[in-house]
């Protein structure tokens, strides 16, 4: 009874570290906080590598003086070795030790905790705010308000100021720097930049309710030149349908069931949108959406109007019951929000 027992613990073990192990193999993966592709990013990895392999180098001496013990010493049946009780010198050594490479640990760690709370003076600004469960971006010189994708320029530092509309949640964006809390009620700082143009992906690092895990988020990195179109053309009103079509249809629709809760500039105003900012929702670089967790494809706009709280649980969007014609129309008239399509 006893080893069946044991072996099915073992078994266990290896069972539950084996995906743990193997998921330490995985190469490119988008949320891989071991692959610094900024400076905020690289001070972090710069000071874990070192103590990554001091911490190792110990573990060693730990675990091998343990193996040692436990094979040399191990009972055969001989006589007890003589008491002892204590070594001065020893004891001072193994306290010492330990203090010393933590207080020498202690300064580049608190240093660098100081240094990224730092914005440079001419950073750009970027304002971060957190709803269940998706991000707000707001740019506030730009005067541009978006969702789920943030468009920075690369090699360039942005100040992220940021807060949240509800409950905690927290911006994390493991290439380009560690995560920081967004707190209702108050302000919290994070820098971002990026070495090279390129999608970096994000996740909220706090649980914050049912739809958690698909509160997601999405970096764009682009060239100066790219970064200026798209802030030229996000500050222009949405792309509207020509009368009689399909589209047209669609924007009928959105002003009769989805204006008490989306903004689409040149169609409707809100004081407090509930939902994310509509106006450009078809912008090529805004190719995710519901909180970055779903590919913006016809097939999964239909899904997501057709009932939202199925694809996010506990989704603040309510399934709306609408006919499939009436999505049909939804749907083109969404993808037209295209603000490189003109008007
Ligand atoms: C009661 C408020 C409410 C109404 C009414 C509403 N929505 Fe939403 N909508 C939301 C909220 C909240 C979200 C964010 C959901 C999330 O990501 O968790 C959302 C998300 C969306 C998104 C995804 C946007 C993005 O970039 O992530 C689209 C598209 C959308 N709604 C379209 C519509 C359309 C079309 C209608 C009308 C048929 C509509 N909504 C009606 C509240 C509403
Ligand atoms: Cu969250």
């Amino acid at each position: 009874m006893r080893s069946r027992s044991r072996r099915r613990s073992v078994t266990f073990a290896l069972l539950t570290s084996l995906p743990l192990l193997l998921g330490s193999c995985i190469e490119g993966s988008p949320l891989d906080s071991l692959d610094p592709q900024g400076p905020a990013a690289r001070r972090i990895d710069e000071l874990g590598t070192p103590v990554f392999w001091i911490a190792g180098v110990i573990l060693a001496i730990v675990l091998g003086g343990l193996a040692f013990a436990m094979i040399r010493y191990r009972d055969r049946g001989q006589a007890d070795p003589r008491q002892i009780h204590g070594n001065a010198k020893l004891e001072v050594l193994w306290t010492a030790i330990p203090i010393i490479l933590l207080a020498g640990l202690a300064v580049p760690t608190v240093q660098a905790i100081f240094d990224l709370t730092e914005c440079e003076a001419d950073a750009m600004e970027v304002d971060v705010i957190g709803h269940q469960w998706w991000f707000e971006y707001r740019y506030p010189e730009e005067g541009i308000t978006t969702a789920n994708v943030m468009v920075i320029p690369a090699g360039k530092q942005v100040c992220l100021n940021m807060t949240s509309d509800d409950v905690l949640h927290n911006y994390w964006i493991p290439k380009l720097n560690g995560k920081r809390y967004l707190v209702p009620g108050q302000q919290t700082l994070l820098t971002l930049e990026a070495d090279q143009p390129g999608e970096y992906w994000g996740q909220c690092g706090e649980f914050c309710g049912l739809s958690h895990a698909l509160m997601r988020a999405r970096v764009r990195a682009v060239d100066q030149t790219d970064y200026e179109a798209w802030v030229a053309r996000m500050q222009q009103p949405a792309t509207l349908p020509a009368d009689g079509t399909p589209a047209a249809a669609g924007l009928a629709e959105f002003n009769g069931i989805c204006s008490t809760c989306h903004v689409i500039e040149g169609v409707n105003q809100l004081d407090k949108p509930v939902g994310p900012n509509l106006t450009h929702f078809a912008d090529p670089y805004r190719n995710v959406f519901a909180g970055a967790s779903l590919e913006r494809t016809a097939e999964h706009i239909a899904e997501w109007l057709a009932d939202p709280p199925t694809i996010k649980p506990g989704s603040f969007m309510p399934n709306l019951n609408l006919t499939s014609d009436e999505i049909d129309a939804l749907v083109a008239f969404l993808q037209g929000l295209d603000p490189t399509k003109g008007n």
